[in-house]
């Protein structure tokens, strides 16, 4: 199990250098961007190259593997049964095709049901953060130790903006209470903050893809990753997800419940 752990981890983390080293130079380039729900839902012609190239590459190296993608070249499985990939090919596609910064590339690998091995792409910044419960968390080459449980009053919170502008859930209130909110748009970066210890909540309406690598990472850490019930997250579904240290993931839990 471990040694079937390291060895798809280093498939990851080598399939996602690949994917960033393009994605770095594609930044720059000319899009061909299309709407999919609205106008805030955009995809790209690179979001749906790099899946195409991600999940061809994935069905060579695991035949076996069901694969869950968001821009539809995957399979739409009913269980959770053995080894199933998720694939976000570009996550924060607004802020690739606007700031042409702070998005990412994202695998969540899950055995059974259970997280696996997840690896989260910041591609701006060439790093690439990777691991499980059975090997550990790292940026890069570089093991990370595990996050403070921090209190809600101690770090920053990062809730999706429509969320907080309506204060569904109480999430002002949240804010209220934290050291304060930053919105990065892209939930892998958002991961990538929770795991480095920078920011101690994420609190927003994410598709398996979204949640995928980075529920891996963050369970591998010590941090909770509930539905917004408190319950355990469903990967075959969209849901509220609640992620974060343990202490403030309780409070926030709270918080929701007495929500008017
Ligand atoms: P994407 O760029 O891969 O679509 C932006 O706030 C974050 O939420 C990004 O991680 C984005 O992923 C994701 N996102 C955008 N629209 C979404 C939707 N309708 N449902 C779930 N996640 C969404
Ligand atoms: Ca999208
Ligand atoms: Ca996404
Ligand atoms: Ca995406």
């Amino acid at each position: 199990m471990k040694e079937q752990s390291k060895e798809i981890d280093k498939f990851l983390t080598s399939l996602l250098k690949d994917v960033g080293e393009k994605l770095f130079v594609d930044a720059d380039r000319n899009k061909s961007v299309a709407t999919k729900s609205g106008r805030n839902d955009l995809v790209t012609n690179f979001d749906k190259s790099t899946e195409k190239s991600v999940v061809q590459t994935i069905k060579e190296n695991y035949p076996d593997a069901v694969i869950v993608s968001e821009e539809g070249y995957g399979d739409t499985p009913d269980s959770m049964d053995g080894l199933v990939f998720f694939v976000d090919p570009i996550d924060g596609t607004m802020n690739f095709v606007k700031r042409r910064d702070d998005f990412a590339s994202m695998i969540g690998v899950y055995l059974d049901g259970k997280p696996y091995v997840g690896a989260i792409i910041d591609v701006m910044n060439k790093k690439i953060y990777h691991g499980g419960p059975e090997i550990g968390v790292y940026e890069n080459e570089h093991k990370l130790e595990n996050p403070e449980n921090l209190e809600l009053s101690q770090g920053l919170v990062d809730i999706s903006g429509p969320m907080v502008l309506a204060n569904k859930f109480n999430t002002q209130k949240v804010v209220h209470h934290s050291s304060g909110i930053r919105i990065f748009g892209s939930a892998g970066i958002v991961f990538k903050h929770l795991v480095t210890g920078k920011e101690v909540m994420y609190m927003s309406y994410l598709a398996p893809w979204d949640l995928a690598a980075g529920r891996v990472l963050c369970e591998s850490m010590g941090l909770n990753v509930v539905g917004v019930d408190g319950t355990p997250v469903n990967m075959l579904k969209s849901q509220v997800v609640i992620a974060g240290t343990q202490k403030v993931v309780s409070e926030v839990l709270e918080t929701v419940k007495n929500c008017d």
